[in-house]
């Protein structure tokens, strides 16, 4: 599963092209997406209601890549739609997380997996149950029993409409 977010440009379009630009690299497939929702900025010191919100979206994947391939991949998706890194849990146009290859659970310095911040995220948790109701969170356990303890807010998303078009 991977879990993306974005707070800055046109939140609704990066996520959409990101998606897109991983689907078309080879050895990753995109099978599922959530729904859009948006969150208030989580900072280091909490929530910031004044930093613009973010849409977030999980991604359900299969994937041939070992798992730092996986990393390499979404970093470069990262970096072509602009992601500069500046301050740890700063505004982004766009960050991709790995929350979850199929219950694996690892360490070194450049991967954690599970994702260690997943679990009391509902930012994360709500939209992955739009792809899978019954998901279980390795070393946490059900994914709708932490999304029901997680305390942070998350709202359907829809887009509004084009402008233009018909007249
Ligand atoms: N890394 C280790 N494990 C993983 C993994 N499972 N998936 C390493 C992806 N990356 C992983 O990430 C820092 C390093 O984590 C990477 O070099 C990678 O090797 P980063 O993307 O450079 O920096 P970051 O995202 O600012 O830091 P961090 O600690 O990953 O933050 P999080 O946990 O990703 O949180 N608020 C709302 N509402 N919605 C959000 O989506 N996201 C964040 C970022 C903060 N606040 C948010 C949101
Ligand atoms: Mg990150």
């Amino acid at each position: 599963m991977l879990a993306f977010g974005s707070n800055q440009g046109d939140r609704a379009a990066t996520i959409r092209a990101a998606l897109e630009a991983l689907d078309a690299v080879p050895g990753i497939r995109i099978e599922a997406v959530s729904a859009l929702y948006e969150t208030p900025a989580l900072k280091l010191t909490g929530v910031d209601h004044d930093a613009p919100a973010y849409l977030n979206a999980v991604a359900r994947i299969h994937t041939a890549l070992p798992p730092h391939a996986l990393l390499d991949a979404v970093n470069e998706v990262e970096n072509e739609f602009g992601r500069v890194r500046e301050e740890r849990w700063g505004d982004r146009t766009l960050d991709i997380d790995i929350v979850d290859l199929d219950g694996r659970e690892s360490s070194d310095d450049r991967l954690t997996l599970p994702h260690p911040r997943a679990a009391e995220r509902a930012f994360v948790l709500v939209p992955w149950l739009d792809v899978d109701q019954d998901a279980v969170l390795t070393g946490h356990g059900p994914v709708a029993a932490l999304a029901a303890r997680a305390t942070d807010t998350v709202t359907l998303y829809v887009e509004p409409p084009a402008q233009g078009g018909a007249s």
